[in-house]
């Protein structure tokens, strides 16, 4: 090591910490949001949230004695400065790309990851198993739950909280307020957090009476009657009463970026015998301008210049704009129109302006899946028109809601679902197993718009006839559709036909039309195989008569962004069993396998390894009905 220069490269674990002075963790904090802002600039990924926890992780990793103490990073998207400090900075580049390391934390991937996540609001609960099992079998070691002021007001913290004094002798909860969850924290616990920051009053009181006792004769003897009215006062305006009262111990707020002081306050509370909660307040976007000016942009990003954060991409169309044009309208035009999300207003294509221009019908309730769904419910019940803006991965959280409360209440609720098929992110973020868990709710009509102006036109259908729930689920991105194709009249429940054919009928799930129709051109050019492609549009209500007017005279291929088991293929399968075509029809069904985790990586590569591009589609299919006919004759 030359100077303190280059000491990131000589971190091959977090033991390797104990031995740095001072000065020299503070160098490292500096090398580490270098890398982090260099990788990121040219991987993507969570920029803003890593740069804010360099301190937190630094301190952690000195302090306790990973793996065998645990630290669990709740969602994981900050997880990078945890990554680079356990023996994984020689890969950090590899991060989020097809075969390097996760964006979160992954069991596979090292031992120092003790717990996978990706969805928010698991951390404290997992620490609790964690703590618990320390207790049920004798050992020692610590439990530590990093989690934010985002996750901490998700159901499953709070349902944690309630239980931790109950469960567990010892566990330390490490709260990273930095007053964001993407957008900014909001509702009455991040309210309660910032108060606690910035309520000076207690803390210049007790220094106040402190300082006059000592002055007084015979002061000290006066301290133990100052204790009891500070336990009395306790209850008017301590921080972190809130905390108290639930049986854990509440220390802080303490700046989360001055070392000394995290590395002094985890020493002290790190053996206490009881939960504890430590309050650390940290800059999200820390130590780069462009991030901590807009650290909502810089949360997640793609790919940026390292130097201004600007991006090369012009932004196209996508699914998520289209939501965000279609919504303003509908709001525009029916009073009854309410928005909802669950803290993913700006990635569901929320703008900025929408927000503002309608601050009384657009409701963020946090990372709150379950409620957002059943506030939605009682909304509709009310007579208004909700739309929620939700992440099909994050609606998972909400499936008995959507089945309980919407679904069975017939309430005319639309759910559109951002994010469904697979993303760069992995397999937390996957949205491929929704269909499976939606298609058997009564009541529920699911539609798969195959282009933005689709979307636009079924969300504006929905809202027209809607009289009980809708799912609209569509990808991340693009359609590929150029926005001059305008769709054809929606007919409730009745697919598209886009083209005709003779030889074979593939039939699409949303985007998965233009997977079709480049699969179909390739079949024709290349094979001499005429394939009729057909827009499902409604998965439900589905189109049992075009489905089988196709399946009686051809084999039949679904395609879908969804694993085969539980949807389209599913649909399919089943309406021939149950039809007379079944003895005539062969189905080939391309998707996602439930049987395999899909790892993260570019959706290109995710696609191209599991035969999923219309060039192996068309060759697959070719193939298999060579064999049918070879069969045959
Ligand atoms: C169940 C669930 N809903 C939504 C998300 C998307 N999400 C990822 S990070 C995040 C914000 C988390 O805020 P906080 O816990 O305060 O962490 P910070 O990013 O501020 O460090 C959200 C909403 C998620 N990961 N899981």
């Amino acid at each position: 090591m030359k100077d303190g220069t280059g000491l990131l490269e000589t971190i091959d674990g977090p033991d390797r910490l104990k031995e740095l002075t001072a000065d020299q963790l503070e160098k490292l904090a500096g090398e580490i949001r270098e890398k982090i802002i260099g990788t990121i600039s040219r991987n993507g990924g969570h920029l803003a949230p890593n740069l804010g926890v360099v301190e937190l992780a630094i301190a952690l990793h000195r302090v306790f004695h990973a793996p065998e103490d645990k630290i669990i990073w709740d969602v994981g998207h900050q997880c990078y400065p945890h990554k680079l400090l356990t023996g994984r900075a020689g890969e950090f580049d590899t991060i989020r790309r097809t075969g390097g390391l996760s964006g979160f934390t992954r069991t596979g991937e090292s031992p120092y990851d003790c717990f996978g996540a990706g969805h928010a609001g698991t951390a404290i609960s997992a620490a609790m198993g964690f703590s618990a099992a320390e207790s049920l079998s004798g050992g020692h070691d610590h439990v530590v739950a990093v989690v934010g002021d985002g996750a901490l007001i998700c159901g499953i913290s709070l349902e944690a909280l309630n239980n931790l004094r109950s469960t567990c002798r010892k566990l330390i909860v490490v709260l990273n307020d930095n007053k964001m969850s993407i957008s900014e924290s909001i509702g009455a616990i991040p309210n309660y957090l910032n108060r606690i920051i910035t309520g000076r009053n207690y803390n210049r009181f007790k220094a106040l009476a402190k300082m006059m006792v000592h002055r007084l004769p015979g002061g000290t003897s006066v301290i133990g009657n100052i204790q009891n009215l500070e336990a009395s006062l306790k209850n008017l305006f301590v921080p972190g009463i809130f905390f108290e009262e639930l049986g854990i111990r509440y220390i802080g707020p303490i700046d989360g970026h001055k070392l000394p002081e995290l590395i002094r306050t985890f020493e002290r509370i790190k053996d206490f015998t009881r939960p504890v909660l430590v309050h650390v307040v940290t800059e999200k976007g820390r130590g780069c301008d462009f991030a901590s000016e807009d650290p909502e942009h810089f949360h997640g990003t793609g790919a940026f210049h390292p130097d201004t954060g600007k991006s090369d991409r012009t932004p196209g169309d996508t699914f998520s704009a289209a939501f965000g044009r279609a919504l303003t309208e509908l709001t525009e035009t029916d009073p009854r129109v309410v928005s909802v999300t669950a803290a993913m207003a700006s990635g569901c294509g929320i703008t900025d302006e929408y927000r503002q221009k309608f601050p009384d019908r657009f409701f963020d309730v946090g990372i709150a899946e379950e409620h957002a769904l059943v506030f939605a419910s009682g909304l509709a019940a009310a007579g208004f028109r909700p739309v929620v803006a939700i992440y099909a991965t994050f609606a998972q959280r909400a499936l008995d809601c959507i089945f309980h409360d919407a679904a069975l209440q017939d309430l005319p609720v639309m759910i559109c679902l951002d994010r469904a098929g697979i993303v760069e992110d992995g397999p937390t973020h996957h949205g491929i197993h929704d269909l499976g868990f939606l298609r058997s709710i009564p009541n529920l009509a699911i539609l798969l718009p195959r282009s933005e102006a689709e979307l636009q036109a079924m969300m504006e259908e929905a809202h027209r006839r809607q009289t009980g729930p809708v799912v609209i689920r569509y990808p991340k991105g693009a359609s590929g559709y150029s926005p001059d194709d305008r769709p054809a009249p929606l007919e409730w429940g009745r697919a598209e036909i886009r083209r005709q054919g003779t030889d074979l009928v593939l039939w699409a799930a949303g985007r998965e039309t233009k997977t079709a129709e480049e699969t179909s051109d390739i079949l024709k050019e290349k094979y001499g195989i005429s394939a009729a492609v057909v827009n499902t549009r409604f998965l439900r209500p589905f189109d049992r008569e075009t489905f089988l007017s196709f399946a009686e005279h051809m084999p039949v291929a679904t395609l879908e962004d969804h694993v085969k088991e539980g949807g389209l293929a599913s649909q399919a399968a089943e309406l021939l069993a149950e039809s007379s075509a079944a003895s005539r029809s062969r189905l080939f069904p391309f998707g996602w396998s439930a049987g395999e985790v899909l790892p993260h990586g570019k959706t290109a590569d995710i696609r191209q390894s599991r035969g999923m591009t219309p060039r192996q589609i068309a060759e697959t299919l070719a193939e298999s009905l060579k064999t049918m006919s070879d069969h045959a004759s």
